[in-house]
């Protein structure tokens, strides 16, 4: 332990809510007074609290951070409407149990991640770290094809599918080390998921180099959206935190909050500036094409550190640690949250030609730095010219005026600042309704509030979060709703309903039961038709059976103990909202049948006896009697 870490340590403890001494770096300051927001629900943008029956105007796609699901809400309502297991495990739905899922979770790990589990009598991680959901785009805007999602945790990228909510593709990101930043490309279309690996480690880490951080290298991927490959990477200097891109396909930007390459906070912070690498990607592509790179686990990589000279990179020197990285709407603008600076510097995407093509100043495609607060972390716009980023140690939101900050930059007497508005407490992200595209429409904002203190009846030592939906549409912003949440959302996009327009029955030819079809076939069973049908096939026995509410096609099966079982369930209902479950008592196994689909789960028949399999979703009103029995019939016998 560093000496100055114990005094931090100490600090804390003794000084509870001080915000004077180490604040910035402590990150306890508290700004302001309290401010509520005003009863009525109804307000310009549109209605917070809905009446009974009544629909939202937009879908909210939450991070969960360390709980590794994809949330849905309904906005601005924030009534919570599902939970799509991703990076977690999930009891309701059986992620990470069901044959489906456990493909989805395996299928895109590396082979050294496997042996490494396989150690452990495991096929896949158990947590996961979800940071920032993003839609895929076509020309600028989402089009409800993908969702993708970064994993902090254990450096994978997922994909869930917009027609069924569901996630379809998992990838581990090789040679990249715990993956943090990470958005779609926007123009043409995504196309590219961008992504950052945070943290720093030798190349090949295999040991050989250890404590020598001078060999540390940091690495941006690209992924082929639509394969779910990786397509590309890069060597960085410095670390990576988080990314965006610009709207004509060019540029990715990324932060780094450690250009120091420091092992511990103190060097971490140690410069005054740090930067931001700009990606050239036409550039990087043609290198790929031409093979100019070297392979490593089967991915091309090139080098774009500082001193490598090549096309590949720029670096914008940025100050101090910066974070938070958001392109406007206008497609101009890129904005770079300072952090421990208390600015937000914006880069002109026009500009950053000039430092490919000339030898420009790297600075000089910044065109405003604007002095906003204490802790700038990620800002929104709302696409008329005005932008809303957090200040994490000054609690507060600032709305701040593009132009007047350009302006203000070249010389003239203008302020930028519009208001500050108290939210309750330290914000992390925020964002505004289709805030991230070119179709913002500056009607909400969120504020997504990483302390909530004494908003909520307490509930322990562990706190929720707190979430503030601020109203844009008049002059005077206004906070108009709390809303506790649970560890940890940091990021969301808030999209327009019509854009969004999932199925509500699966489709039996869907290829997330792909696998399970085969098998059927190779079995003769029809898994279109309603099918009852044990087969054995050595010590393995497949069960295949159907469900139509109230009653599954099996009344009961037999099984001999220490036969490896795998029971397929087709929901043959079609009808929305009739979904089934199956759960075998005693045995650990549930999951989650809608309608028309075929979900399968596999297991070992170790305990003998009679044990009563059900049906775990609520389905009708004989739901209770919709249940079976597996007889285990006993080694000896
Ligand atoms: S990071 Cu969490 S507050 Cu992971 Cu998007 Cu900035
Ligand atoms: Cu089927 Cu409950």
């Amino acid at each position: 332990m560093s000496e100055a870490f114990k005094k931090l340590a100490l600090t804390r403890r003794g000084m509870l809510g001080a915000t004077a001494t180490g604040a910035v770096l402590a990150g306890t300051g508290v700004g302001g007074a309290l401010l509520n927001g005003e009863g009525s629900s109804a307000r310009a943008a549109g209605k917070i609290n809905l009446e009974p029956g009544e629909l939202d105007e937009y879908y909210g796609f939450w991070s969960s951070g360390q709980t590794g699901e994809l949330r849905i809400l309904g906005f601005p309502s924030m009534r919570e409407l599902m939970r799509v297991p991703v990076f977690n495990r999930c009891s309701a739905t059986g992620w990470g149990q069901t044959n489906e899922s456990l493909k989805v979770l395996t299928e895109g790990l590396l082979p050294e991640t496997k042996a490494f589990l396989a150690a452990h009598g495991k096929v896949t991680y158990d947590n996961g770290d979800l940071h920032h959901p993003h839609m895929s785009f076509t020309d600028g805007t989402y089009d409800g094809r993908y969702l993708f999602m970064n994993d902090k945790a254990n450096t994978r990228v997922a994909r869930v599918r917009c027609d069924v909510m569901k996630c379809d593709k998992i990838i581990e990101i090789p040679n990249a080390h715990d993956i943090h930043g990470m958005r779609p490309q926007k123009y043409p279309r995504t196309g590219y998921v961008f992504a950052n690996g945070e943290h720093e480690a030798p190349l090949v880490n295999d040991g050989q180099i250890l404590d020598k951080p001078e060999e540390y290298v940091n690495i941006f991927t690209a992924i082929d959206g639509d394969e779910m490959k990786v397509a590309w990477q890069v060597i960085v200097s410095g670390n990576l935190d988080n990314t965006d891109c610009d709207y004509q396909g060019k540029y990715a930007f990324s932060t780094s909050y450690n250009s120091e390459m420091g092992m511990n906070l103190a060097e971490m912070t140690a410069n005054e500036m740090d930067h931001v690498v700009v990606f050239n990607i036409k550039a990087i592509e043609e290198a790929v094409a031409a093979g100019e790179y070297q392979e490593l686990n089967g991915v091309p990589v090139v080098d774009g550190r500082k001193d490598a000279g090549s096309q590949f990179t720029r670096y914008i020197p940025i100050p101090n640690s910066p974070h938070g990285c958001n392109t406007a709407p206008d497609g101009k603008h890129v904005m770079i949250n300072g952090k421990l600076s208390p600015t937000v510097s914006v880069i002109d995407v026009e500009k950053v030609d000039a430092l490919f093509d000339g030898d420009a100043d790297p600075r000089s495609c910044i065109v405003a730095e604007p002095q906003l607060g204490l802790g700038p972390l990620h800002t929104a716009f709302d696409g008329k010219g005005n932008a809303f980023t957090t200040l994490f140690l000054d609690s507060q939101i600032v709305k701040w005026n593009i132009d007047k900050a350009l302006r203000a930059y070249a010389g003239e007497e203008v302020d930028p600042i519009e208001q500050k508005i108290d939210v309750h407490y330290q914000p992390g992200h925020n964002s505004t309704s289709m805030g991230e595209t070119k179709e913002a429409d500056g009607k909400w904002l969120i504020s997504m509030n990483k302390f909530s203190k004494d908003r909520f009846l307490n509930v322990g030592p562990l706190k929720p979060e707190n979430e503030q939906i601020i109203d844009l549409s008049e002059d005077e912003l206004r906070v108009v709703h709390d809303g506790p949440t649970f560890a940890e959302p940091h990021d969301s996009i808030i999209v327009r309903a019509d854009i969004v327009n999932p199925v509500n029955v699966w489709d039996r030819a869907d290829p997330m039961w792909e696998d399970a079809r085969k098998q059927a076939e190779a079995d003769g069973v029809d898994l279109d038709w309603g099918h009852d049908e044990v087969i054995r096939d050595g010590n393995k026995v497949r069960v295949y059976m159907s469900s139509v509410a109230p009653e599954f096609s099996m009344e009961k099966f037999t099984v001999r103990q220490g036969d490896e079982v795998t029971v397929y369930v087709t929901n043959m209902d079609d009808v929305d909202d009739v979904t089934h479950g199956f759960c075998m008592a005693n045995y650990g196994v549930a999951m989650e049948v809608a309608p028309q689909a075929t979900a399968s789960v596999t297991f070992k028949a170790e305990r003998p006896g009679v044990h009563w399999f059900y049906c775990q979703w609520f389905c009708h009103a004989l739901h209770m009697e919709m249940r079976g029995r597996m007889l285990v019939e006993p080694r000896s016998a």
